[in-house]
């Protein structure tokens, strides 16, 4: 009984010492470096060190969160206009092997872009993900429920963008620099928080 007692003081006081917020969730922050953006040619896949502002990634945040994977994203600048399409690209991987891809895609007709949740060989995977791009901020925020990911213990998570003006791709994977591979380079594991 005593011990039972020791116990759940030592709780309570391990409790009040938790900062707040720290139950909530587990994160990890990646800054990638300003002018990394690699144009490829789409006919040869030859890369070449471009300098453009738009879609250079600066800071990717991956929350594992209670409930959602969450990714706040940060550009140097998101542009919507002229006829280029533009597309965002997260990579999942789980303790579980659970792989998955999202893609966020944007156009001229649909600035707001679309969302697709999918495995790898590209087969559609039914979730409820939600996005938001701000080109006003340069932001962009896409939240995965855990239960798409069928509840990770943690999570390693890929970013990149992309977007063509109709004869150069501008890719950026924010965890190189300078440097585009078949696959987007992966975080260290994240638990949930
Ligand atoms: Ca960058």
């Amino acid at each position: 009984m005593r011990r039972t007692a020791a116990r759940l003081v030592a709780l309570a006081v391990a409790a009040t010492l938790l900062p707040a917020g720290a139950a909530n969730a587990a994160e990890h922050t990646v800054r990638d470096a300003r002018g990394d953006v690699v144009a490829v040619n789409p006919e040869t896949d030859e890369q070449t060190p471009s300098d453009v502002a738009n879609g250079d990634i600066v800071r990717a945040r991956f929350i594992h969160g209670q409930r959602a994977f969450v990714l706040r994203a940060k550009f140097r600048s998101l542009d919507r206009k002229g006829s280029v399409v533009r597309g965002d690209f997260i990579r999942i991987t789980t303790n579980d092997r659970v792989r998955r891809n999202v893609e966020v895609w944007a156009a001229p007709a649909n600035w707001d872009g679309t969302a697709h949740f999918k495995r790898p060989n590209g087969d559609v995977v039914m979730c409820q993900i939600s996005h938001r791009i701000n080109y006003g901020k340069n932001t962009l925020t896409v939240r995965v429920p855990r239960t798409c990911l069928q509840n990770p213990r943690w999570i390693r998570v890929g970013f990149g963008s992309v977007w063509g003006d109709g004869s150069t791709l501008f890719m950026d994977d924010a965890q190189r620099n300078g440097t585009i591979k078949g696959k987007l380079a992966l975080s260290p594991r994240i638990r949930r928080g």
